[in-house]
């Protein structure tokens, strides 16, 4: 079995040597992938995963702008269409300095196996820009968003393929990107999820990833006859994900001690309670400001310049901010200081050395293709009430939500449970996702 999967990533390296990110989301998947193929017959000889680790269709484009001082920028723009055996492609749009096109592959090539989990009809695909936001005007943002549009339009469309919210793309932008495909194509149509209410939005869009996050923890934890209540949680990032997992455990009764961004994290033993909640988000997505101000208006909390949060005592850790930001150190402290749960709300938050030693200490540990796919999923919510032209209350579309995460814990439990009781969900949520996917790409053909 080790030299199949060798040989098949050796084929995969050879292809995309410059990919790490995309490479190391895809051992992951052969080495949980590769043996289970190997004990169904149909899926023997027939190359899917080598399949699934080529993308349908690769876009990079110009991205020029105008900035404020009358500069003229350029900035590149990717869409990769990953996958539609099952459905249209569907995935985030992520504006950050370090986008590339190992990140959005990666990021891509996990979409696929998360949206075959939400079991709703969606294919996979993400892309974005090298564009870093912070500090631009709106009107920047504006014109950015407009000149990134005027290319992607051609290419996507609601059957087509539905791009959404990531890093650095929050509702301001969706409404900017979504007012220029209008112009262009002259039809008021569901082609972006995370709309805005009053023109084809869903309820609980903004909150799905986040809440989606502790309730797939909250299903764990009822493996082992445990609750929420009372945990103290780690949560890292302070954007939409972080935000609202934050909202939900504290919700649930637990106690969330930590936020982060790029330049450190708050630690608030306290914890984080509504009110406080409600300053973050303000502080965060209307005055663009960084949590370090948290302790303006709370002096106890203490800040930690360049740090991430691992190294406090806590329950259960959320990473929520971006990939890799779970180093080994930062496992064996989580280890060290007696968590028993990671549920991540980022994609691919854990190193793999990191993901081993959580595993290997039989943690509770949910990799974010399951655990925060309850923001794609909400997305498919978005998209059905679109097509119905329909708008379903909070409470049903966060019932909805619900039941999609206890469904995919429930899919990992079948995949992942090991002889001696232990639910590998890495293994359970890649054998789930593959499975559907594949099933679908046999019965299409060679295409
Ligand atoms: P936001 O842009 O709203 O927030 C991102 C947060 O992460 C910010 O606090 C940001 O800090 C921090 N961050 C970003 N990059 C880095 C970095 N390189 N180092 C340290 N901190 C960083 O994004 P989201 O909350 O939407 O996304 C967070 C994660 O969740 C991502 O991994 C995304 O792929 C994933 N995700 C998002 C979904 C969604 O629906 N939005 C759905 C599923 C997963 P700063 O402001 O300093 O950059
Ligand atoms: O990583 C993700 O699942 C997202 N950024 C959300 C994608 C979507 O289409 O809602």
């Amino acid at each position: 079995m080790e030299s199949k999967i060798k040989e098949f990533m050796n084929l995969v390296k050879q292809r995309n040597q410059f990919e790490p990110e995309f490479l190391q989301a895809v051992v992951e998947v052969a080495e949980t992938v590769i043996p289970y193929i190997a004990s169904q017959e149909i899926y023997n000889g027939k190359n899917i995963l080598l399949r699934m680790c080529e993308p349908e269709r690769v876009l990079m484009f110009r991205v020029p702008w105008i900035d404020d001082t009358g500069e003229i920028v350029v900035n590149r723009g990717f869409r990769i269409e990953m996958n539609s055996a099952i459905g249209p492609y569907k995935g985030g749009l992520r504006f950050h300095p370090t986008v590339n096109l190992s990140i959005l592959k990666f990021l891509a090539f996990e979409q696929v196996f998360k949206n075959a989990l939400t079991t709703l009809p969606m294919g996979g695909g993400k892309g974005g820009a090298d564009f870093d936001p912070k500090e631009k005007s709106d009107g920047e943002i504006m014109r950015f968003c407009q000149s990134f549009m005027s290319e992607l339009f051609r290419h996507i469309g609601p059957n087509t393929d539905i791009p959404a919210g990531d890093i650095g793309v929050g509702g301001r932008e969706i409404g900017y990107l979504f007012g220029m495909y209008k112009k262009l194509r002259n039809e008021f149509t569901g082609v972006l999820t995370g709309k805005g209410m009053s023109w084809g939005g869903s309820l609980i869009r903004p909150e799905a990833t986040g809440y989606g996050t502790v309730y797939f923890a909250q299903s764990m934890l009822a493996t082992r006859k445990d609750t929420i209540k009372g945990k103290v949680v780690t949560i890292s990032g302070s954007g939409n994900v972080a935000q609202y997992a934050c909202e939900k455990a504290t919700q649930l009764g637990a106690k969330v001690v930590t936020l982060s961004d790029s330049s450190g994290y708050i630690y608030d033993e306290d914890g984080i309670d509504a009110e406080k909640l409600a300053f973050v988000m303000e502080l965060k997505n209307k005055k663009r400001g960084r949590i370090s101000e948290y302790l303006t208006k709370y002096p106890k909390a203490k800040f930690f310049k360049g740090e991430r949060p691992w190294a406090v005592k806590c329950d259960i850790a959320m990473p929520c901010a971006t990939q890799n930001e779970v180093h080994i150190e930062d496992a064996k402290k989580l280890l060290a200081n007696g968590c028993y749960v990671v549920s991540e709300g980022a994609n691919m938050p854990s190193t793999p050395d990191a993901v081993h030693a959580f595993q290997a200490e039989k943690i509770m540990y949910a990799p974010g293709k399951a655990s925060n796919a309850g923001g794609v999923a909400t997305s498919g919510l978005e998209m059905s009430q679109n097509s119905l032209r329909i708008v379903w209350t909070r409470e049903e579309v966060d019932e909805r939500l619900q039941k999609i995460m206890s469904n995919i814990h429930e899919n990992c439990i079948k995949y992942g449970t090991k002889s001696d009781g232990y639910i590998d969900y890495v293994t359970g949520a890649n054998i789930a996702g593959f499975v559907k996917v594949a099933d679908a790409m046999l019965a299409q053909g060679v295409v």
